[in-house]
């Protein structure tokens, strides 16, 4: 009684809130092995030494089961990182969705494996837009980017389609020291940009880049624009654009109709031309919505969330 009555003072007055956890010895000294292991740890190389190249990318039907059968070493909500050197970077993947699971499926099935080889640190967030609204990609991922950052402490952000998956492990799905396009060389374009300013399909920006744009435009509602606004900020905020070699950065993208739900109205697009003067008003600043549900999958974290309407908008 002694002893633990002369710990527990001590460790009062040492370590103050921690307190309760003290006199358990055994957590004690187990966060203390962890912490000096984190100590330790060496900054991954810049280049991952396990890379192969191109790989084929096939459209067939894998069960979520079976992804993770093979994924059993992620943790809870699509979170992996390196086993035995610490990331430079820690990487949100945000996916704008609703009613495309084969095509998460196929993306998972690729991309969890993908990232673990290139010793990526990362969190997976699927975005998830109720029925009978008009889908709005571009609110989504201002939705992914703000849930996001509370969950972890992130400072690369890649916002994906679901329906493209890379061909080549070369592709460093990383953060630059400018916004990177990396849809830039897609099988159903012929591996080459359709227009020089093309800005949509994946992009990855730094948590300081992404504040600087005042994140995506929140009024962007059906298909298009939305992506060409988003460049004109990143010119705006006096940043360029970067994009991988054509030949490593060489992706599959799926074909599909488009969505019901998600045509395109156009009622925006005048808005593309005037993202320097509206980035400042409309964008993460003026973000709404309500999560109706989230939810920690092995292989991802989900919200599904209402975004409102365009009517409101
Ligand atoms: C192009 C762009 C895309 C976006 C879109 C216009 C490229 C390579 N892609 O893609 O980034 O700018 O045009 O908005 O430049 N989604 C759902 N459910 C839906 C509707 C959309 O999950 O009902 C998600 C899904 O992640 C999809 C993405 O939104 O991949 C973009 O929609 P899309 O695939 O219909 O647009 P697409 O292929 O024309
Ligand atoms: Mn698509």
């Amino acid at each position: 009684m002694c002893g633990f009555y002369l710990n527990s003072s001590l460790v009062l007055k040492t370590y103050g809130r921690d307190v309760e956890f003290r006199p358990n010895f055994q957590t004690q000294s187990s966060v203390t092995v962890k912490v000096s292991k984190m100590e330790e740890m060496p900054l991954c190389p810049e280049h991952p030494p396990n890379l192969t190249g191109p790989f084929i990318v096939e459209e067939k039907n894998v069960s979520i089961k079976d992804i993770m059968s093979v994924n059993s070493h992620l943790q809870e909500g699509g979170k992996g990182k390196p086993e035995n050197c610490k990331a430079r970077q820690k990487i949100a993947i945000i996916i704008p969705f609703r009613n495309r699971e084969p095509h998460l499926s196929i993306w998972l099935y690729y991309m969890l494996p993908f990232l673990q080889k290139q010793q990526a640190d990362f969190g997976i967030y699927v975005l998830e837009q109720i029925e009978n609204t008009t889908f709005n990609r571009a609110k989504l991922m201002n939705v992914g980017y703000s849930e996001a950052i509370k969950d972890d402490d992130y400072n690369c952000f890649i916002f994906s389609d679901v329906d493209i998956i890379p061909m080549d492990d070369r592709n460093l799905y990383r953060c630059s020291n400018n916004p990177k396009h990396m849809a830039n060389s897609l099988d159903k374009f012929n591996f080459k940009l359709p227009y020089e300013t093309i800005f949509g399909g994946i992009v990855a920006f730094t948590k300081e880049q992404f504040i600087k744009i005042n994140g995506f435009s929140n009024r962007f509602w059906g298909w298009g624009g939305e992506d060409d606004e988003l460049y004109n900020r990143v010119i705006a905020a006096g940043m360029r654009i970067e994009r991988l070699d054509p030949q490593i950065a060489k992706s599959k993208a799926i074909l599909h109709k488009r969505d019901p739900g998600n045509e395109k109205t156009g009622r925006s697009f005048h808005l593309i031309n005037q993202a320097a003067i509206f980035m400042h008003t409309d964008g993460l600043n003026s973000l709404k919505y309500d999560v109706i549900k989230s939810h920690r999958h092995k292989l991802y974290t989900k919200f599904t969330v209402n975004v409102g309407s365009s009517e409101k908008n």
